[in-house]
């Protein structure tokens, strides 16, 4: 089965590329950068990663990507992931970037997306992995910093397939940036967001992204098994959810491997993931592993996890169907 998962051809849809920022890169990059962090060894970084539910991985994640700071370094980032997702035989992605993350320390946007750019054109001409960048908005800061991004974002539109929405969802509902997406529609980018598992209002923030917003697919977005319409909503769109099980037993108690059964045994086009493998320990195919492991799923079930990836990638038409 091992060999089968390594085997199989892979598309990951719901990857953060800070959340791919490895301890040893981490220390490189403050040496490089003149930054004193207080830890002597990639084992100590690691050991400082206790957390157990968003906020609290989120304070990890904001702090630890403080060492990235020039283009080279957002190179080095996404070219170590795209190696990685090659040698995981990952033959597509679509890769989440912060740039509030970044431009609220004082890196400029066009630093962050010129090093990621570079990466994703360096990959596919050297890996064979062909990757797209959506650019999200931290949905903690206020609409209107979302807003003024989205406008920094457009010189380099051509570069961005769509936009998402992540960070603390606790009293940030899709509605708060309605204008911000409407925008970027007509901007022509693709929508989606995160609706995390098990947050207070998760299934009124799936039902704002289905049906206020209207977005293309939505992020985790498990808790619509508690609404069977809006599963038929879902249905009838074609709508993929983008799970990621491991990330979702460090958010909540568990993998949620019964959900995303359910949701696979209704038809939904779910698609499995790995969220932000350096801080879960896990890429797309450790968690698909795990997700075999705990449902006992045939190859075959496997299989079509991935083409539901494939079938929901933003993506033309005639080059998705090149990997179905
Ligand atoms: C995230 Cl797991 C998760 N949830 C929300 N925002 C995020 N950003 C990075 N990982
Ligand atoms: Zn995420």
């Amino acid at each position: 089965m091992k060999d089968f998962i390594a085997g199989l051809p892979k598309c990951e849809l719901h990857l953060h590329i800070e959340g791919t920022l490895e301890p040893a890169l981490k220390l490189e990059l403050a040496r490089r950068n003149g930054l004193e962090l207080p830890y002597a060894s990639a084992d100590e970084v690691r050991a400082a990663y206790a957390f157990d539910d968003l906020p609290s991985f989120l304070r990890i994640y904001y702090e630890g990507m403080q060492v990235l700071r020039t283009e080279p370094d957002f190179y080095d980032l996404a070219m170590a992931y795209l190696r990685k997702a090659a040698e995981q035989n990952v033959r597509y992605a679509e890769i989440f970037f912060d740039p509030q993350a970044h431009t609220s320390r004082g890196v400029p946007f066009g630093v962050v997306i010129s090093g990621l750019r570079r990466a994703l054109m360096d990959a596919e001409a050297r890996l064979g992995v062909r990757a797209q960048l959506i650019m999200c908005f931290l949905r903690d800061f206020q609409a209107e910093y979302a807003m003024a991004t989205l406008l920094e974002s457009l010189p380099y539109k051509e570069w961005i397939v769509g936009v998402g929405l992540d960070s603390d969802e606790k009293g940030n509902p899709p509605v708060k940036f309605a204008a911000v997406y409407e925008r970027a529609r007509q901007e022509g980018y693709l929508l989606t967001m995160h609706c995390d598992v098990d947050q207070d209002d998760s299934i009124e923030h799936i039902r704002q992204a289905v049906e206020d917003i209207g977005v293309n697919r939505v992020d985790h977005g498990i808790n619509i098994l508690e609404d069977q319409r809006l599963v038929e909503v879902v249905l009838e769109r074609g709508m993929g959810l983008t799970c990621c099980p491991i990330s979702n037993g460090y958010v909540t108690d568990s993998m949620k491997a019964e959900g995303i059964r359910k949701l696979m045994d209704l038809g939904v086009r779910v698609t499995i993931n790995s969220d932000d493998p350096a801080y879960f320990a896990g890429y797309v195919g450790e968690n698909l592993e795990a997700l075999q492991a705990s449902l006992q799923l045939a190859p075959e079930e496997l299989a079509q996890l991935e083409r539901n990836a494939f079938e929901i990638t933003w993506l033309p038409r005639h080059v998705k169907d090149s990997y179905l």
